[in-house]
């Protein structure tokens, strides 16, 4: 059995759902085989978000972790590649902090590559039917800051961990009244499962192209 933690975030920016709580919730509900699954929602507030996931880490004793945070506006799930050294708030966290140009971890690395087989994971997520691809930036706020945070963990604390992030896309029910890019919760799970059943089956890549040119 590979046990796997999974987090999400709660709703943030005015949203009354995050779809990676909602699709973590629904991957842990009904598991792929060989799997165990640990689950937390992590607060969408600095200083407290990385807390939480330390404490899930601890709780879970994790072989692999997967933050998982909402994109709005990306079209598919995107496996993210790496993690920099930067809170850079384009709006406000859930208790009003609004960060610029500040390090995630004063003295750390300028960035940490993901802890799993991200183009592996993508292929795994095609496979199953729903669009994905890699991503080379996680953006500037919680979603990096959380992904910085697990890889700072596992390179200073934990090296036997893997892990990474994932960004999936609005859910479909979130979007109904305009015209933006979605998925079904659902299809989401369906994409998380693919990417934890790879990322606990594999620790090398494969080559496959997945750059990006922009
Ligand atoms: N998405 C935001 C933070 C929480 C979430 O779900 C992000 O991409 O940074």
């Amino acid at each position: 059995m590979t046990r796997v933690l999974l987090t999400g975030f709660e709703p943030f920016g005015g949203g009354e759902t995050n779809p990676s709580w909602e699709a973590v919730r629904a991957v842990a509900a009904h598991p792929p085989p060989g799997l165990s699954f640990t689950t937390a929602e992590l607060p969408c507030v600095y200083g407290a978000a990385l807390p939480a996931l330390t404490a899930a880490v601890q709780d879970g004793e994790p072989d692999v972790v997967l933050c998982v945070g909402q994109a709005g506006g990306r079209p598919d799930i995107t496996v993210e590649r790496v993690a920099i050294n930067l809170d850079d708030a384009r709006i406000p966290d859930n208790a009003g902090a609004q960060p610029m140009d500040e390090p995630v971890i004063p003295g750390g690395p300028a960035a940490y590559f993901a802890a799993l087989p991200v183009k592996a994971c993508v292929a795994a997520v095609r496979a199953a039917g729903v669009p994905a691809s890699v991503s080379h930036t996680a953006g500037t706020y919680l979603c990096n800051h959380v992904f910085y945070g697990l890889m700072h963990l596992i390179a200073t604390e934990r090296p036997a961990l893997r892990g990474g992030f994932v960004h999936v896309p609005y859910a479909s029910a979130q979007v109904t009244d305009r015209s933006a890019p979605s998925l079904p919760v659902a299809a989401a799970a369906e994409g998380l499962r693919a990417i934890a059943a790879t990322a606990a089956a594999r620790t090398d890549d494969i080559r496959a192209v997945g750059g990006a040119t922009h």
